[in-house]
């Protein structure tokens, strides 16, 4: 850029306009404004003429009537560009108010014109040395973007290794880990390109002692820039959402095998009670690696169960149709803690219980345990198991009719008779397969597929003993 220093050598001005005013305010102002230097000024009217003496005469500085169309300022400018002259160039508008406006925006009161001609220079302009100045933004942007990258590397490590996420020990908590990884990652990017453009305009622009040059340009919107920065923006939430919405489809799929618990919230404790095996236990017994369904449900008010090694995370609602249901498969053999995670009243901060993951053998050993405490003789627990497990929602004990045939009299009957036409005698092993699997016998009048085929995951071995004890009882 040429600066005022350079100013000082000007001798020639050309200034084109059609409009006389324009051309004779200027002269006007330029003259008093340089008084006692040598300079000669011509002001010319077309654009013909403007080319010629840029040809002919040439002008050190040629200043522009802005608002005039017969000007042809693209014609112009290839010229001036295109010349290996020096040459100033400014474009300047008159305004009815009496201030000058000077291409770059800035507006001047009339008074201010003056202390534009004698200091300022044309800048931001399209001239012969604004390449230098691009090589020289384009510095500053590879520098700013290169401490983007680093900082962005080195906040997203940081995020990923203080240990934000307590310990991963469900199937469920993986795709919502997935999700939080990501979510470090576009935090720590756009963490860095604003903390950095910033401190890096703020440092390296900063006004120095001596300085007093003007301010900046004033640049009024940027159309490109606004389209851009909204649609990004939305492209990513967009995005985002979707992920989101694939990671709840899999935190919410569905083990037909899986353990069934029932969660009871109060104030303040916590109740699990597993109606496959008609145990109630204040502890969350759970086998690694086998889904644990649980419905959960609330005595008063809401509260919402997280443990949060699984990371999900449900409401415990009150009312007998608000059972809520939550899935998870725990990954680990350990002790977690479950806590309340819904603002319920003064022991709320106390709504804890342990939750121990084991092996599927222990898992049956706690639960065997836990029947053994309920004692009571095979048939007795039969019933329970019956009762708690919905077999007596279709099947009666009393000959009455139901979805399915009735348990009265079923046991040691010899001439038992199938869909498929053949008798059979039920003896213990007819029983467990009628219950383990029953589509492999099915009942003549009865239809098949009705009877849940997945007790043997359901029910341990000793249920089902039990149950077969307790349809031998029903002579
Ligand atoms: C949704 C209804 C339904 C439920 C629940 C159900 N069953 Fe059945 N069950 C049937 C039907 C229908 C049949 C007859 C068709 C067949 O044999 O598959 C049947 C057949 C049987 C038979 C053979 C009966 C006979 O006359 O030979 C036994 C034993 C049996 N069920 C036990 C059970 C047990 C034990 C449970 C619970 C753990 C249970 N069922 C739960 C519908 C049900
Ligand atoms: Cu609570």
């Amino acid at each position: 850029m040429m600066g005022f220093q350079q100013l000082d050598g000007v001798r020639r001005v050309l200034i084109a306009s059609a409009n006389p005013l324009f051309g004779r305010g200027l002269e006007r102002l330029i003259r008093q404004q340089w008084q006692g230097r040598r300079f000669e000024i011509r002001v010319v009217g077309t654009m013909e003429e403007t080319l010629a003496l840029l040809e002919s005469w040439l002008p050190d500085l040629v200043i522009l009537d802005y608002d005039d169309r017969s000007l042809d300022r693209k014609r112009f400018m290839d010229l001036f560009v295109s010349g290996n002259r020096a040459m100033q160039v400014m474009l300047v508008s008159l305004q009815e108010s009496g201030s000058v406006v000077v291409y770059d925006r800035r507006v001047l009161t009339p008074s201010q014109a003056e202390d534009w001609l004698s200091l300022s220079e044309p800048s931001g302009f399209q001239s012969p040395s604004s390449g230098k100045e691009q090589s020289f933004s384009m510095k500053h942007f590879a520098i700013a973007g290169s401490i983007v990258v680093v900082l962005t590397l080195a906040t997203n490590y940081l995020l990923n290794t203080i240990q934000i996420l307590p310990l991963q020990a469900s199937v469920q908590a993986q795709p919502i880990d997935r999700l939080f990884s990501l979510q470090f990652m576009l935090i720590a990017f756009f963490f860095s390109l604003i903390v950095v453009f910033m401190g890096y305009s703020l440092i390296v622009f900063r006004q120095r002692a001596k300085d007093e040059s003007e301010e900046g340009a004033y640049i009024k919107g940027s159309t490109g820039l606004e389209v851009v920065w909204t649609i990004i923006p939305i492209g990513i939430v967009i995005y985002l959402s979707y992920l989101g919405s694939l990671a709840l489809a899999e935190t919410r799929r569905v083990d037909p095998q899986a353990v069934e618990v029932k969660v009871v919230a109060g104030q303040w404790f916590w109740r699990f009670e597993y109606p496959q095996y008609g145990i109630t236990s204040d502890t969350l017994y759970l086998p690694v690696n086998r889904q644990a369904h649980l419905r959960l449900t609330s005595l008063d008010v809401i509260h919402s169960f997280w443990v949060p090694e699984f990371r999900v995370k449900q409401d415990a609602l009150p009312g007998e149709n608000l059972e809520r249901e939550l899935r998870v498969t725990p990954t680990m053999v350990g002790q977690f803690k479950v806590r309340c995670a819904e603002l319920c009243g003064t022991s709320h901060a106390y709504m804890e219980s342990p939750v121990v993951v084991v092996s599927q053998a222990d898992f049956e050993t706690w639960i065997s345990e836990q029947l053994q405490a309920i004692g009571a003789d095979p048939a007795t627990r039969g019933a329970k198991w019956a009762q708690t497990n919905g077999c007596l929602s279709c099947h009666s004990v009393d000959g009455s009719p139901g979805v399915g045939p009735t348990w009265k009299g079923l046991y040691g009957l010899t001439d038992h008779e199938l869909a498929d036409g053949s008798r059979v005698v039920v003896d213990e092993e007819y029983l467990r397969t009628a219950i383990v699997n029953p589509n492999a016998q099915v009942v003549k009048g009865y239809p098949a597929n009705v009877m849940p085929a997945n007790y043997q995951a359901l029910l341990s071995d000793q249920q089902i003993n039990d149950i077969i004890e307790y349809i031998k009882t029903l002579r």
